[in-house]
């Protein structure tokens, strides 16, 4: 299929129009919009008006904005004729996308923050009509391993809109590290925000830093990024890792943890990667804990789905600690499996009561799901087939084809010690409807999305997070944005690479992204 224009992601379609000529996006062209289209006019006149130096006035002849309800949600058409550009979407996200397209169809130089070149900034005739394949179009980023300052985060979000991903799952706790204040539990940032030293690995693997590591958001921060994206029609996804991955939790607060069985007021903010053995203790006070530590965390974050992890809990501790047994036995369960799967379905239960819902990793499935549960689905596709299949809602991100942690070449020179080889092509590649539920429409609409994961246990500042994530970012936004061309075709990988040389890449470099060239690994 030849693409005009290098979009990324691909549209679902694009005419030249029939009408010859260009538009030219001059000193006196204006800019305006109808109800509900205000975010995409902001958006314009911001990046437009930096990029150009023009000052996109409303009440002129030049882009106009609109919301017409009858287009599909997210969606847009987008008419360039020698008269102006036209943007209709089908809510305000829809105006948005078709806002980030006409950038794209303005060029490289679109893309800078101030101008680079005078007048020329022509636009070809062209009719577009697009949608998204999938309403969760996500990417994790883990700020737990090793933090990354609010202003990352918030220029990572103008990454994300820039290929219409519209959720930032955002891996707030874990081991290593608390990233979010908790006023109730003023310790949970003060000791399990930092810890003594930082093991990186960057080039070879498992290098030991000596330096102190941490940082954290407070809960203005946070509403500031949770504003920030929702001005950008993305959602922020926290996750509250829940009950393993919580040493960090721990160190804060030693009664949280098996105390009868381990010396929890020893440990520490953990200072090494992997599984780890100290998990949450399931007694009454630690559930209260969590329920006061979620009321803060539902009330800066907005979105429906609350993450609350439950992956890579080992029971080693549950199976020797009396209180833990005692508790298996007062509710009559079969195993520790169960144990974890109750204490899921409590807070389970505990945010449906205030509208939320849960979405955890596909461990939760262990022991049986939680009622409202969703589930993201990420040691394959077999925990999201058999949950949509039960009826839940799931998101494939199986760390086979979009773990962005994964090195992207096989090279010794990769700067990537963890795993597997995971490449632009093979993220391209990535279906996020397995072919076994193609014949199961029922189960197969539970795929509500797809989500790219960066863990950053080797990713130790923004610079090597843009390394890892692009330009693998840029393939993963059209598994989750553009149409499956009709079978028997197949995705055309030659043809995406054709549209990242011709501009995209160029894209990038304008926005100062540090991709991982095509030539291999960057030299620092
Ligand atoms: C598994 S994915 C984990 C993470 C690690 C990741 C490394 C998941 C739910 N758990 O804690 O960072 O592998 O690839």
């Amino acid at each position: 299929m030849h693409l005009p224009h290098a979009l990324v992601p691909a549209p679902a379609s694009v005419q030249q129009a029939t009408a010859e000529g260009v538009f030219t996006l001059g000193p006196g062209t204006g800019l305006g919009s109808g109800p509900g289209a205000g975010s995409a006019e902001r958006w314009l006149r911001s990046a437009l008006g930096a990029a150009t130096g023009y000052d996109l006035p409303p009440g002129r002849p030049g882009i106009d904005l609109a919301v017409d309800a009858a287009l599909p949600a997210e969606g847009y058409r987008l008419t360039v004729d020698p008269d102006g550009v036209r943007i209709v979407g089908g809510d305000a996200a829809g105006v948005f996308w078709g806002a980030q397209t006409l950038r794209q169809l303005l060029g490289p130089e679109a893309f800078r923050r101030a101008p680079v070149k005078r007048g020329g900034w022509a636009l070809p005739a062209v009719a577009i009509a697009d949608a998204p394949r999938f309403g969760w179009r996500g990417v994790l980023l883990d700020v737990a391993r090793h933090f990354l300052p609010k202003a990352d985060v918030l220029r990572y979000l103008d990454l994300l809109a820039a290929h219409k991903l519209n959720v930032l799952h955002l891996h707030l706790t874990d081991d290593q590290g608390w990233r979010v204040e908790v006023r109730r539990y003023p310790e949970l940032t003060r000791a399990g925000a930092w810890r003594e030293r930082s093991m990186v690995g960057y080039r070879t693997a498992q290098r030991r830093d000596d330096t102190p590591h941490g940082g954290y958001y407070t809960q203005d921060d946070l509403r500031e990024i949770v504003a920030y994206a929702a001005e950008r029609h993305i959602t922020i996804v926290p996750e509250i890792d829940v009950p393993g991955h919580s040493q960090a939790a721990i160190a804060a607060y030693p009664e949280l943890g098996n105390h009868d069985v381990v010396d929890t007021a020893a440990l520490r903010t953990w200072t090494d990667w992997g599984v780890n053995p100290n998990v949450l203790n399931v007694e009454d006070g630690t559930l209260r804990f969590f329920e006061n530590v979620l009321e803060e965390v539902l009330d800066v974050f907005p979105s429906t789905f609350v993450h609350l992890g439950g992956d890579e809990c080992p029971k080693e501790q549950w199976r020797a600690s009396p209180s833990a047994q005692a508790r298996i036995k007062e509710l009559g369960l079969a195993d520790e499996d169960a144990l974890q799967s109750w204490f899921i379905r409590h807070f389970d239960a505990w945010l449906a009561a205030r509208g939320r819902r849960l979405i955890g990793w596909d461990e939760i499935l262990e022991g049986g799901l939680a009622e409202g549960a969703a589930v993201s689905s990420w040691r394959g596709y077999a925990g999201g087939i058999a949950a949509a299949r039960a009826g839940h809602d799931v998101v494939m991100c199986p760390e086979q084809q979009v773990y962005l942690d994964h090195r992207q070449a096989p090279g010794a020179d990769e700067p990537v010690p963890i795993g597997w080889v995971r490449s632009l092509e093979d993220v391209y590649r990535f279906e996020p409807v397995p072919p076994t539920l193609h014949q199961e429409p029922e189960a197969a609409a539970h795929v509500i999305g797809t989500q790219a994961n960066l863990w950053t246990e080797f990713t130790a500042d923004a610079r090597e997070v843009d390394y890892r994530a692009f330009p693998r970012l840029a393939a993963f936004a059209e598994v989750a944005w553009s149409p499956l061309p009709d079978e028997p075709a197949e995705r055309d990988f030659a043809g995406f690479e054709r549209r990242m040389r011709a501009a995209h890449y160029a894209r990038l470099d304008a926005l100062g992204v540090e991709y991982r060239p095509e030539s291999g690994p960057r030299p620092w």
